[in-house]
């Protein structure tokens, strides 16, 4: 099987090994050091530019390297193949290790601690019981049902909420518009790990944020264009809500002069959240790899009816 890469992100040698380890005789190649286009029968990409994978006739199956497909979904070009997304083991427990970090620094009210320390003023918040702070988990897929179960852990309270209804032990979950609102109704902190879809698209809105109680804090994990961004900045002037950890924005690299980079209660960080190391990454394409080869399902293939 001839297997083409395509990222800017990621290191194409530490994914040619770890996949040769898995299958010695795999033609793993390098874009633009693709060769002649007809032998390629799989990509494996992240953002590959418009048009690359349309010029591989004989290609059968696209596998991303990222968990999250809208880029890849929005673009007329890419083909209509069997799209795979990336669902493993490095991707899913970074994330977990991102959340419980923020939702920890929220609980012991490090984000008030830094403001006061910006006045120079001493003021005690006594520490709750974690079962006090009740976390809210927008999307319970692969990463946030994962997220739940680290946070359950700790003793913090979990609810989640999804298009269909979930049972997780120890977590209340909710399911669609209509339960949005009781979802949102006590929860301190609020995690987005949905993906971008028609639905998703601007969630993270004024409407959303006037359903939390008051100083929420948000920790936005998924994609820019779930989050309004200038609703985000009202909402955290008006005190409706008390601070924001940002991964992910509209435009990345967020530009130099956006109002996020300076604003107090907005934390960022570079789409930095989890990331899918290639020594375990490179198993579940490997298992797809094998499966193309004898003709049997792929795994992690993308609802495009759907758009996750
Ligand atoms: P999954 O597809 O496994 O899970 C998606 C979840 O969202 C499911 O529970 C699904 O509900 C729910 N959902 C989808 N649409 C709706 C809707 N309209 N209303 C309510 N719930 C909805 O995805 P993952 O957990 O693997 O990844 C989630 C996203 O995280 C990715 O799409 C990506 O954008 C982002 N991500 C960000 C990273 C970062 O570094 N910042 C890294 C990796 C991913 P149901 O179960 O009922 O279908
Ligand atoms: C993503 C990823 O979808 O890094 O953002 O997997």
């Amino acid at each position: 099987v001839a297997l083409l890469f395509y990222s800017e992100d990621d290191d194409p040698a530490a994914w040619g090994e770890a996949l040769r380890r898995r299958l010695p005789d795999l033609d793993f190649r390098v874009w633009p050091e693709a060769g002649d286009p007809e032998d390629i029968d799989a990509a494996l990409v992240w953002l590959p530019p418009s048009g690359m994978l349309a010029g591989l006739p004989r290609l059968k199956a696209v596998f991303s390297l990222a968990a999250g497909v809208d880029a890849m979904l929005r673009d007329p070009t890419l083909p209509d193949l069997p799209l795979c997304r990336m669902v493993d083991r490095s991707l899913t427990t970074t994330m977990g290790e991102y959340v419980l970090a923020c939702v920890l620094w929220y609980h012991r009210s490090f984000d008030r601690y830094e403001a006061q320390q910006r006045e120079a003023r001493w003021q005690l918040h006594l520490p709750s019981p974690p079962e006090a702070t009740v976390v809210g988990i927008m999307g319970m897929g692969e990463l946030g049902a994962h997220v739940a179960g680290v946070l359950r852990e700790q003793g913090f309270g979990v609810r989640g909420w999804s298009r269909t209804l979930k049972r997780v032990e120890g977590v209340t979950s909710f399911a669609g518009p209509e339960q949005l609102a009781e979802f949102l109704q006590p929860v301190g902190i609020l995690v987005c790990l949905l993906p971008l879809t028609a639905e998703t698209e601007n969630m993270l809105d004024a409407r959303l944020f006037g359903l939390l109680p008051r100083g929420a804090r948000l920790i936005q994990v998924a994609r820019g264009r779930h989050l309004v961004d200038e609703d985000l900045i009202a909402a955290l002037n008006s005190g409706q809500l008390g601070h924001a950890t940002l991964d992910v924005m509209r435009q990345e690299p967020l530009p130099e002069r956006h109002p996020f980079w300076r604003h107090p209660q907005i934390r960022l960080t570079p789409h930095s959240a989890s990331y899918s190391q290639p020594e375990s990454g490179a198993e579940p394409v490997a298992e797809n790899l094998r499966r193309l080869r004898e003709g049997r399902p792929l795994l992690h293939v993308v609802d495009r009816r759907r758009g996750y």
